[in-house]
């Protein structure tokens, strides 16, 4: 067993805890594999009212999957420094399939499940929070898909509730990898409630003493959420502020056409608008427009498993090579924050690319 995760029992409450505080609870296989068999039995478990989950330490929920090392499982240390390209892994075969099945289980639960949302909550991390029934933010929450930046795409189901948010919110996330706080996050129904984080250990201890005598596990954790609950003022929130533009500028039906949108935004005078513009610039262009077709797809599908099975063949063909291997060095083995994107331009990102990354597999696919 792995002490990346650790699980405990108090009452009728199950709780998990994410325990990778200095890479900030990023998702290794080895956790996504102790958790998932946890989940099954718990679901069966009748002395199990309520399954809650949180991250150790005050800066993270979960960073991430651990892409990181399914970046090194792919690569081979190259003469004179650097690393090259092997060629698909085991790690990068099973990880993605294990994450997403976990995905799913958390999405098929019948009981509450309540996601502490204190502090970053990204990528892997929105994985195994937005698909429960209680996602609870503290004032730290800084919660973001951000993978068009490492040549990815919002996965973990992004496919799913992203374009289910409101408006065009979810298609800005997705290219933008823009960050909520906890007042924004409530705002979309990112979050379905909000605690201050120092008020955390006593909502959690109430939780499992109303638990221990509930016949009712969702009418008890409601009731508990009642008394502990707090409102935040989304006035002040930018995706809150910027509604107006995204609805308009992200409605567009072609990446090229959401920046033509924002330039004339921008012309006319809108700040917002030409700081969106700079972010997007950044991005992998074949990341925006494989996550603009995600999203679009996904918007039209029927069942989260549907939408996971579209992002398990994405997945394995970015490890077969692009903007991701370049994206993880840049970000998190370089650090120099200054990735190469191949295509470099939108226009070099053809229908026939974008097209390929929809494509079944060779190989095992998803499913549930
Ligand atoms: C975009 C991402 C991720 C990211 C940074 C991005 C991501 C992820 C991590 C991460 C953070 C800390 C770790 C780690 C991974 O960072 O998905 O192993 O210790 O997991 O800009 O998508």
């Amino acid at each position: 067993m792995t002490d990346e995760i650790s699980f405990s029992e108090d009452g009728g409450l199950a709780s998990i805890a994410l325990n990778r505080p200095k890479a900030l609870n990023a998702l290794t296989h080895d956790m996504i594999r102790a958790l998932a068999p946890k989940l099954d039995r718990w679901e069966d478990d009748d002395a199990v009212k309520a399954i809650l989950i949180k991250g150790a330490g005050e800066k993270a929920f979960c960073a991430g999957g651990d892409v990181r090392a399914v970046w090194y499982s792919m690569m081979k240390a190259a003469e004179g420094g650097g690393y090259s390209y092997q060629g698909p892994s085991e790690l990068s075969r099973a990880f993605f399939l294990d994450e997403y099945r976990l995905n799913h289980d958390i999405h098929a639960l019948s009981k509450p499940y309540i996601a502490l949302i204190d502090g970053v909550t990204m990528g892997g991390g929105v994985g195994l929070s937005i698909h429960g029934s209680h996602r609870v933010a503290t004032e730290r929450l800084m919660f973001a898909m951000p993978e068009s930046a490492i040549g990815l795409f919002p996965d973990v189901g992004g496919g799913w509730f992203l374009p289910r948010l409101p408006g065009e919110t979810g298609m800005y996330l997705a290219l933008t990898g823009a960050r909520l706080g906890a007042a924004g996050a409530l705002a979309l129904g990112v979050a379905t409630h909000m605690v201050p984080a120092g008020r955390i250990e006593e909502f959690e201890a109430a939780l499992a003493t109303e638990l221990a005598g509930a016949s009712n596990g969702r009418a008890a954790v409601n009731d508990v959420l009642e008394r502990f609950a707090e409102t935040s003022d989304a006035d002040g929130d930018p995706v809150v502020a910027g509604r107006a533009v995204i609805d308009r500028c992200f409605a567009q039906q072609s990446v090229e056409a959401i920046f033509d949108a924002l330039s004339r935004e921008a012309d006319g005078g809108s700040a917002f608008a030409a700081e969106t513009r700079d972010v997007l610039l950044k991005k992998s262009p074949t990341s925006l427009k494989i996550s603009f077709a995600q999203l679009r797809r996904g918007r039209d599908m029927s069942s989260l498993a549907q939408v996971l099975a579209m992002e398990y063949r994405m997945t394995q063909r970015c490890m077969a090579g692009g903007d991701f291997f370049e994206g993880i060095r840049a970000v998190l083995v370089d650090k120099d924050h200054a990735p190469t994107w191949d295509p470099a331009t939108l226009a070099e990102v053809s229908d026939d690319l974008v097209e390929s990354y929809f494509a079944p597999l060779d190989g095992a696919e998803f499913s549930v």
